[in-house]
């Protein structure tokens, strides 16, 4: 059986619906601290968890004999630094409390989303190697450098197959977007097709390593399908599918609604992006366990410009 925290999220939206073709409804519960994500989830079973609430998660792995956890709620970059002691204990605590789990119940395997928020200001920040300098300053990349640690840790001396990919910023439209500092590429759809005016939080030329969801979900899967001896990353993996500007975003949904417009007004997550790489090299995944992305700039905005009308008419029939 396999059990998704933050199933409501960006990622843990479409990786449960996945989740769900490749085991069956039967074998995956979706989870989320929001009740309501109920109502996304008619496809597999859902329950209400916080994943602070220890307890809880030990009775739910242990009476439904949870063999595999995706771990994926968290407090993303941009919203941690308004709550950053809160940030660490739900991303960090939370990590801490399923790698112990992970050893009282000998689950087979374990997923833990990092990012490259890992990576700080001196890091190089072109083609950024998989063992670059690492002095993350924003709060949630520092949880995410100690989860990678503790990863590393847990396997090495307990032997926990935890395994994990350093996210760049990921584009779905299938969520709302939560807090992260590369969320103004999911919400610049909705203004398009809105027939509004964005408003970008970052600056026209801010280069970042960016990855469209059905990309993020076939690498995860390829990484938690791939034989365990084929796994020489313990920590978490580099990965990469393209990188972009706001400005290049932004010019390559113009053809799609000519009367588009964008204005640019850097708030505080332009320090949160001018910390992180422009683009990651991302070797060690292509060798381990044959990564490669599907998915470049043009061909994810036609898709989703194809999809987000419809995904929008639904939620509001939903509503
Ligand atoms: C965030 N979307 O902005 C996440 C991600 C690289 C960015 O970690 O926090």
């Amino acid at each position: 059986k396999v059990l998704v925290t933050g199933a409501a999220g960006q990622l843990g939206t479409e990786l449960t619906q996945q989740l769900t073709e490749v085991y069956g409804p039967e074998a995956v519960i979706a989870t989320d601290i929001n009740p309501e994500a109920n109502a996304s989830f008619p496809y597999c079973r859902f329950s209400k968890l916080d994943v602070m609430d220890r307890d809880r998660l030990r009775k739910y792995i242990r009476e439904e004999k949870i063999t595999q956890v995706y771990h994926l709620a968290a407090i993303l970059s941009a919203s941690a630094e308004k709550k950053p002691l809160l940030s660490w204990q739900v991303n960090m605590d939370s990590l801490l409390h399923l790698l112990e789990l992970a050893r009282e119940f000998k689950l087979n395997k374990l997923f833990w989303p990092s990012s490259i928020a890992v990576f700080g200001p001196d890091t190089p920040k072109i083609q950024t190697r998989q063992h670059a300098a690492k002095e993350p300053i924003t709060a949630y990349g520092i949880a995410k450098l100690a989860g990678e640690r503790w990863c590393a840790y847990y396997h090495q001396h307990y032997g926990i197959d935890v395994r994990s990919l350093r996210f760049p910023g990921l584009i779905g439209y299938k969520a709302l977007p939560g807090g992260g500092t590369t969320d103004y590429a999911v919400a610049i759809f909705h203004q398009a097709l809105a027939g509004k005016s964005f408003r970008s939080f970052l600056k026209k030329d801010s280069r970042l390593p960016m990855m469209y969801m059905p990309d993020a979900i076939k690498a995860t899967l390829a990484l938690m399908q791939a034989p365990k001896d084929r796994i020489s990353i313990h920590s978490s993996y580099n990965l990469a599918a393209m990188s972009f500007t706001p400005e290049e975003l932004y010019r390559g949904i113009l053809p799609y609604f000519p009367e588009f417009t964008i204005t640019y007004d850097p708030d505080y997550r332009q320090t949160i992006a001018d910390g992180w790489p422009q683009s990651i090299d991302d070797r060690e995944a292509r060798r381990d366990w044959n990564w490669s992305p599907d998915y470049e700039l043009p061909a994810m905005i036609r898709e989703i410009l194809q999809e987000l009308p419809t995904w929008i008419q639904n939620k509001q029939s939903d509503l």
